[in-house]
C-alpha cells in the first residue's frame, strides 16, 4: 500500500529490484498494476461485507457483453491516484502512459450494447449503489482488426493469457450447469419432472473489482468460464473431445451464427450465462425466497440473457418448490429489460426444436408462459394478427424480445424516439397488453473515462473555469455556459483542442505510420459498420468533393481530415465491402497532387475502447448520420459532445436529445426524419433509381462506384450493388446525399469563424451533464431497480 508519492516510488524500486530480468515496460506494468490491485483488494473486501451486513437490494446486470476497455489508467484516476502514480514514475524515469499501452485490452464486447454495460458498472460504482455485472469470461474477445490491401483481416484475440490478472478465480463458487438429457416423469406434478442423461459443464466465476470513484465502492463483475467437470458428472465416452465441446462455450465472443452449429454454440452462452449467474444468487442469499424481488434486481442487457426468465422458473419450481403462481410473481418483480435495438436481424428468435433438445426443461416452462399468455390474450379477443405478434412461440420459433417483455416487470427503451417507436411500433401490442411496462432511460456514458481520463487537458481547464465540483455531478457543466463568449476561455479551449490533435496525429505516425494534418479539420465517424450507420453515405461525399476538385480548379476546400474507425462482422459482407471502399477511396484522395492538400481519408484500424480514447477528444465534427428511426441511441455521440465535438448528423437516437439540449444553432442536422423514413418504408414510393437517373453528381459517383474502379473490382463492391440496386437503398443513402452534402458545406462555413466554431463546441460541453452515465443510473435506480446508496466510508 502506498499513500504518498514517496512511499509509492519506494514501493515500485523495491518490487522492481525483486524481478530477476531486466525492467522492461512490461514489468513495470505488472509490478504497477499489481500494486494498484492490492490497493483495490482491500476496498473491495470492506465493500462486499458492509453489502452482507447492511442487507441491501442488489441490481445484477445480466449481460453477453462487458466492453470494459483496460483497467489500470482508470482505475487509478477513480482512487484519485492517477496524478500520484504519474509524477511518482516521471520521477523514476518511467512514462505511466506507456506503461497503460503495456496493458491487453479485453474485447469482451462488439459495440455500442457492450460498452454502455461497462459505463454502468463504473457509474454502479461511483455512485456507491450494490450493482454487479454478470458476463462471460471470453478467451478471446472481439477478434484484433487489420487491413490487407484495404480489406478487413480478423486475427483472433487472447487478453487472458498477457493479462496480469485484475480477476480473481473463485473455485468456491464453482458451479454446474446441465444440457440436453431427457425429462421423466417424477411423480411430483407435470411441471417438476425430472431432468436425466444432462451433459454437465462446470461454470467457474472470475471475479473483477469495479473501483468507483470518491468513495471505497468497488463492486463485482463476475465472468463465467466454462470447464470440464469433475469426474462424476464427465459423460462416458471421448473425455478430449468433450472438454474441447465444453470449453468452446466461453472460448469465444459471438461465435459465427450463420450456422446451425454456431446458433447452438450461442444458445449454450446464453444459458451458460443465465443458470450460473441465477444459481449464485439463490444459492447464496440470506432471506426467504419468497421476498427475493425486495433483495435482488435483475437487469437483462437486452434479449441475450432472456433466458433468465424461464430459468429463475426453473429454479423456483424444480429447486424451491414454489408453485407456479408464486414463481410467476417473483420472477415477473425481479427481472427487468432493455432492449437495445428494432433491427429485425437482431430481434433473435430461436429455434424452439433447438431449445428443446439443448434445454428440455427450460423448454418446457417457456412454452407453459406461451400457454398462460396466449389464454390471456385470447380473453381479450383480439385480432387474429395480434394474437400472433403477442405469441412467444410463433411457427416453431421463440421470439426472445416477447419472452423478454411478458416475463419481466420494466421495459425500456435506451432513448425517447427508439422508446417511443417500440411503443407505437415495434411492440405496439405488447405496450397496449402491458401499458405500464413500458419506460424510457436515455443512456448515458460515464465522463470518468470518456472526458476525465481521455481528456485530462480539458478537464483541467473546465476546472480551472468552474471548480472541479462537476467531476461528481456533471450537470455543473451547465456553469461553463458562463464562458461561451469569453475570448479567453475559447482561445484556451482552442489550445487544447489542437494539443489533442497533435497527439493524435503522433499516435498515428507511430502506431499505423499514416502522416496527417494537425491543421486540418478533424470529422470523425467511428462506430461498428453498418447498413444503417450509413458510413457509405459518407464515403460516397468524399468522392463527390474528390470529383469537385477535380473538376473545378476554383473549388480548394479548407483542409478536412476524414477518419473512419469500426469493425464489421465477420460474416458481413455489405460492411466488409464498404471498408474496401473506404481505403480504395482513400488511397486515390490521399495521393493525389492536388486533393490530398483539402482532403485526407483515414482509417484507424483496430478500434477499440483505448483507441477511441484517443480519438473521441481529437474530433472537431462528430459523424452521427444513421437512417433515422434505426439508431437506437448511440453513445459515441454524446463521447463526441463531451470533448467539444460539434455534431454533424441525422435526427435519430440520443441525437435528438443532444439538440434539444444544446438548440438547433449549435449543432447541424440533415435528412429525413424517422417519421418520413417510417413512411417511406410503409408506403414504398422512394425509388433509389430516380436520384441516379436525375442527379448528375449522384448518378456519376454511383456509375464509378458500380464500376468497380473505387474498389479495385466490380466484385468487392456487389453487395452494395445489391443493397443500393437490387433492394432500392433501404437505409435511404441517396435520398439524403445531397442534404448531406449541404451540411458539409454550412459546417465549412462555420468552421471558418473560429470564435463562432469554439463558442459551438464549449455549449456542447456545457450542455452534455445530462448524458452522463450517473443520471441514467440513477433514473434506474429510482424507477425501476429501487437500489439505495450504501455507505462507505
Ligand atoms: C446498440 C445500439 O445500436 C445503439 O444505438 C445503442 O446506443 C447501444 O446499443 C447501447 O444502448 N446496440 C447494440 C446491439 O450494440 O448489439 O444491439
Amino acid at each position: 500500500m502506498f499513500y504518498s508519492k514517496e512511499e509509492f516510488k519506494e514501493n515500485f524500486v523495491k518490487l522492481l529490484e525483486q524481478q530477476q530480468q531486466p525492467a522492461s515496460s512490461k514489468t513495470a506494468y505488472s509490478i504497477l498494476a499489481g500494486m494498484v490491485r492490492e490497493f483495490v483488494q482491500r476496498d473491495w473486501d470492506e465493500t462486499t461485507y458492509l453489502y452482507q451486513e447492511e442487507q441491501r437490494k442488489q441490481l445484477y446486470y445480466f449481460s453477453i457483453e462487458f466492453l470494459i476497455g483496460r483497467m489500470l489508467g482508470q482505475n487509478l484516476v477513480n482512487l484519485s491516484l492517477y496524478e500520484m502514480v504519474n509524477e511518482g514514475l516521471d520521477e523514476l524515469g518511467y512514462s505511466l502512459a506507456e506503461l497503460e499501452e503495456q496493458e491487453p485490452e479485453p474485447g469482451l464486447g462488439n459495440g455500442g450494447l457492450g460498452r454502455l454495460a461497462a459505463c454502468f458498472m463504473d457509474s454502479l460504482a461511483s455512485l456507491q449503489m450494490p450493482g454487479h455485472g454478470c458476463g462471460i469470461r471470453y478467451k478471446g474477445g472481439l477478434f484484433s482488426q487489420g487491413l490487407n490491401d484495404g480489406f478487413q483481416t480478423e486475427q483472433p484475440t487472447d487478453w487472458i493469457n498477457d493479462s496480469i490478472g485484475w480477476d480473481t478465480r473463485r473455485e468456491d463458487l464453482a458451479l454446474y450447469i446441465p444440457f440436453f438429457g431427457k425429462l421423466h416423469a417424477s411423480g411430483k406434478g407435470p411441471f417438476k419432472p425430472e431432468h436425466r442423461d444432462a451433459k454437465w459443464v462446470k461454470a467457474v466465476p472470475y471475479d473483477m473489482p469495479i473501483v468507483g470513484a470518491y468513495g471505497n465502492t468497488v463492486n463485482t463483475l463476475r465472468l463465467w468460464q466454462a470447464e470440464l467437470p469433475e469426474q462424476q458428472l464427465l459423460p462416458a465416452g471421448d473425455i478430449d473431445a468433450y472438454q474441447q465441446q465444453v470449453e468452446t462455450i466461453s472460448d469465444r465472443l459471438y461465435p459465427d451464427d450463420s450456422t446451425e452449429e454456431g446458433k447452438l454454440l450461442r444458445l449454450k452462452q446464453q444459458y451458460f450465462l443465465c443458470s450460473a449467474s441465477l444459481q449464485t444468487i439463490v444459492k447464496n442469499r440470506d432471506f426467504p425466497i419468497t421476498v427475493l424481488p425486495k433483495h435482488v434486481a435483475i437487469q437483462i442487457n437486452d434479449t441475450h440473457p432472456a433466458l433468465a426468465i424461464p430459468e429463475l422458473m426453473r429454479i423456483l419450481l424444480d429447486e424451491e418448490g414454489l408453485s407456479w403462481e408464486e414463481a410467476w410473481g417473483i420472477t415477473t418483480h425481479t427481472i427487468s429489460y432493455t432492449n437495445h435495438t428494432i433491427l429485425e436481424e437482431a430481434m433473435e428468435k430461436w429455434s424452439s426444436q433447438m431449445l428443446e433438445q439443448l434445454l428440455p426443461r427450460v423448454y418446457m416452462i417457456i412454452q407453459e408462459i406461451d400457454r398462460r399468455f396466449k389464454e390471456k390474450c385470447h380473453q381479450e379477443k383480439l385480432e387474429p394478427e395480434a394474437l400472433k405478434k403477442l405469441a412467444i412461440i410463433d411457427d416453431g420459433t421463440v421470439k426472445m424480445a416477447t419472452l423478454a417483455v411478458v416475463g419481466s416487470y420494466r421495459v425500456n427503451g435506451v432513448a425517447k424516439l427508439h422508446t417511443d417507436i417500440l411503443k407505437m411500433r415495434e411492440m405496439k401490442e405488447l405496450n397496449e397488453h402491458f401499458p405500464h411496462k413500458f419506460h424510457n432511460k436515455t443512456n448515458g456514458i460515464t465522463h470518468r473515462r470518456w472526458l476525465v481520463k481521455a481528456n485530462p487537458e480539458l478537464s483541467d481547464l473546465i476546472s480551472s473555469a468552474i471548480g472541479d465540483e462537476w467531476k461528481r455531478d456533471t450537470m455543473k457543466l451547465h456553469k461553463l455556459n458562463e464562458f461561451t463568449q469569453d475570448p479567453v476561455f475559447l482561445g484556451d479551449f482552442k489550445a487544447v483542442k489542437q494539443q489533442k490533435k497533435n497527439q493524435l496525429a503522433d499516435y498515428l505516425v507511430k502506431h499505423q505510420a499514416v502522416t496527417i494534418d494537425p491543421e486540418s479539420i478533424y470529422d470523425m465517424h467511428i462506430k461498428r459498420f453498418h447498413g444503417y450507420k450509413r458510413q457509405l453515405m459518407n464515403i460516397l461525399h468524399i468522392q463527390m468533393l474528390y470529383n469537385r476538385i477535380k473538376e473545378d480548379a476554383s473549388y480548394r476546400p479548407h483542409p478536412r481530415t476524414f477518419f473512419f474507425a469500426g469493425k464489421a462482422a465477420k460474416s458481413y459482407q455489405f460492411a466488409k465491402q464498404v471498408i474496401k471502399l473506404i481505403n480504395t477511396i482513400a488511397e486515390q484522395i490521399n495521393t493525389d497532387p492536388v486533393a490530398r492538400h483539402h482532403l485526407h481519408v483515414v482509417f484507424v484500424e483496430d478500434y477499440s475502447v483505448s483507441r477511441a480514447e484517443k480519438m473521441f477528444p481529437a474530433a472537431d465534427i462528430s459523424e452521427q448520420i444513421s437512417t433515422a428511426s434505426k439508431e437506437a441511441s448511440g453513445t459515441g455521440n454524446m463521447k463526441f459532445m463531451m470533448n467539444g465535438a460539434v455534431t454533424l448528423g441525422t435526427f435519430d437516437g440520443a441525437t435528438v436529445e443532444i439538440v434539444e439540449q444544446i438548440g438547433d444553432d449549435n449543432a447541424f442536422i440533415f435528412g429525413l426524419s424517422a417519421q418520413q423514413v417510417m413512411q417511406f418504408e410503409k408506403e414504398k414510393t422512394y425509388h433509389a433509381r430516380e436520384f441516379i437517373e436525375k442527379d448528375r453528381e449522384i448518378g456519376r459517383v454511383v456509375s464509378e462506384l458500380l464500376s468497380g474502379s473505387l474498389s479495385k473490382g466490380a466484385e468487392n463492391i456487389d453487395f452494395i450493388r445489391r443493397q443500393l440496386i437490387g433492394e432500392n437503398d433501404p437505409f435511404f443513402v441517396l435520398k439524403d446525399l445531397q442534404h448531406y452534402a449541404r451540411t458539409h458545406n454550412r459546417v465549412l462555413a462555420e468552421y471558418e469563424d473560429s470564435l463562432a466554431w469554439q463558442e459551438m463546441s464549449v455549449v456542447n460541453i456545457a450542455q452534455s451533464g445530462i448524458f452522463s452515465s450517473d443520471r441514467t443510473i440513477r433514473q434506474y435506480s429510482d424507477e425501476v431497480w429501487g437500489l439505495e446508496k450504501v455507505h462507505s466510508k
